[in-house]
């Protein structure tokens, strides 16, 4: 009996043909579409589990699947939004996860149908999907380019299986006869992409869980005295667009070589002290935390910080002051530098002077009256008001040792920066921003300016070649902080470019030479394009 060559879809005549989703042999019709489906779904869930994973062990942020929720989260209109999460009620976030993983399978079988068509079809799904992850990881606060790794760890995964099921698949077309042979080797690629992406996922939750373990021991951790909240103690200059004085923690700048971040716990966590000193220390977590607690403003930036750009930030910091633990363990006149390291193996050497002085440097356990987030070197890091991060600020620090810089080199320094970083005047604009069209007359320009551990006597804005004009500074508490500043300008019709300078409380004036930031921090002025009309 001849069975039908009708295809539950469509008809053809060349059964071998690309385009057709049904094979006959044997008087068997097989309908051929559900394996390049479940390919494609194959592939893309075999993407989510090492995205998945990639994102557990990289970093402590969210899953780009996640990300992708809290995007939708954000760009659904407040009313719109409101009236969901009273309906699904506290199973918003779950049930809209769960929305786009469904959205996700869809996707994954629609790329695994246009494979069947050519090799490039589900190209436009891959990219497309990878393109929308990759924005959505990018647009959480303080992002960074490693958070990019899952989205892009996951697409190589999911490309690669995809093109390894659909080798075999071809194959099983080319040859017809041998169908059941072949579809054997589709089952074991897929059987071993699918084992492999149950164990990574798997692999990525153990590691992970590790990482929430100690998430939730820093958001438990409370230290009398410091882990509150606590008002700038700074008058702030009235001008939208200004950097707030306080930076928030989770918009502070982020600089380390570590790409997955140490999570130590507290109670595993020591710092041994020895080399010059008369009576070498471990420290532990809690014999720090029972030491007299201090704290203070201090703005932090990075040797790395291009004239006008963005690392640097400034937070209350709560920890011991150095001076007096070294004072206490007596160390050597010979002694001229401390080589910090840290847990991930990062070193720095730092001037002994910077912490025995007056300053506040210090081994914080707080930041903004919260444990340092993990990102920022929980639970203990090194904040020394005056010098570069590069020589000074050790994140997850566990070691000092007290020795001098004929012998010690930190880590920047053995790639050519310069052994002591005292950090250099700066000042930048915020508002407006270059580019900007202004209305002509009145302009307030508005910004920050910083030279720790020197302090801001006064800033100048300039327009065109005109006469530097003083701006109006905001009251801060010390030297180590920076300082806002605004300043109404006259900007008549036309294209404009306004300066700003800084002076220091030691009376010198910012240079306008232009150097890049090797080997030991930029300089120049900020200037800014603006359009007036
Ligand atoms: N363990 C460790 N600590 C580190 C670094 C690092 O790479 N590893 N980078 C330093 C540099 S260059 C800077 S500018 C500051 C940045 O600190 P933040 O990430 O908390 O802003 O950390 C410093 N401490
Ligand atoms: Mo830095």
């Amino acid at each position: 009996m001849r069975v039908s060559t009708r295809a539950p879809s469509g008809d053809c005549k060349d059964v071998t043909s690309a385009s057709c989703p049904v094979t006959r042999h044997n008087g068997h019709v097989t309908d051929r579409r559900p394996p390049w489906a479940l390919a494609g779904v194959l592939a893309g869930l075999a993407g989510l589990a090492t995205s998945y994973a990639a994102a557990m062990v990289l970093t402590i942020r969210e899953s780009p699947v996640v990300a992708v929720a809290e995007m939708v989260i954000r760009l659904t209109p407040g009313e719109a939004a409101e009236r969901a999460i009273s309906v699904l009620g506290h199973f918003d976030k779950p049930a809209l996860v769960i929305g786009i993983l469904l959205i996700l399978l869809a996707l994954f079988a629609l790329a695994g149908r246009l494979a069947e068509k050519g090799f490039w079809q589900p190209m436009v799904v891959w990219f497309a999907l990878a393109g929308l992850g990759l924005g959505a990881v990018l647009a959480q606060r303080s992002a960074g380019l490693a958070d990019s790794l899952p989205v892009l760890i996951g697409l190589v995964t999911w490309v690669t299986a995809h093109s390894a099921l659909n080798d075999a698949l071809r194959r099983e077309r080319r040859r017809p006869d041998l169908e059941s042979r072949e579809r054997r080797v589709f089952v074991m690629v897929a059987g071993a992409i699918s084992l492999a992406a149950v164990g990574i996922a798997a692999g990525g939750r153990v590691v992970g869980a590790g990482r929430r373990h100690v998430e939730a021991s820093r958001r438990l951790l409370r230290i009398p005295g410091v882990t509150r909240r606590q008002a700038p103690v700074a008058t702030s200059v009235d001008l939208a667009g200004i950097a707030p004085w306080q930076t928030p923690n989770e918009d502070f700048y982020l600089i380390d070589t570590t790409l997955a971040k140490p999570t130590i716990e507290p109670q595993d966590w020591a710092l041994r002290i020895h080399g010059l000193v008369d009576r070498e220390l471990v420290l532990t977590y809690s014999d720090l935390v029972e030491r007299e607690l201090t704290e203070s403003w201090i703005t932090l930036n990075c040797v790395s910080n291009e004239v006008g750009g963005g690392l640097v930030g400034n937070a209350r910091w709560s920890g011991v002051r150095l001076a007096d633990l070294l004072a206490d363990l007596g160390v050597s006149d010979q002694a001229d530098a401390v080589l910090q390291t840290s847990h991930d193996g990062w070193f720095c050497a730092t001037p002994l002077a910077a912490l025995t002085d007056d300053r506040d440097a210090m081994l914080a356990v707080a930041m903004n009256g919260r444990p340092l987030p993990i990102e920022h070197g929980f639970p203990v890091r090194t904040i020394v008001p005056g010098l570069y991060g590069y020589v000074s600020a050790t994140k997850w620090v566990v070691d000092m040792e007290v020795t001098t810089f004929e012998t010690a080199v930190g880590y920047w320094t053995t790639k050519g920066w310069s052994a002591e970083g005292p950090v250099k005047i700066a000042s930048r604009i915020d508002v407006p921003r270059s580019g900007d069209d202004v209305e002509v007359g009145d302009v307030q320009i508005g910004g920050v300016a910083w030279h720790q551990h020197t302090g801001i006597e006064a800033v100048e804005v300039q327009v065109d070649g005109r006469e530097w004009e003083r701006a109006e500074l905001g009251e801060v508490p010390s030297v180590d902080t920076w300082v806002q500043w605004k300043v109404t300008v006259d900007v008549p019709e036309g294209d404009h470019t306004v300066r700003v300078r800084a002076i220091g409380k030691d009376g010198a004036t910012q240079t306008d030479v232009v150097r890049a930031p090797d080997p030991d921090g930029s300089t120049g002025l900020h200037a800014i394009e603006i359009s007036a009309s």
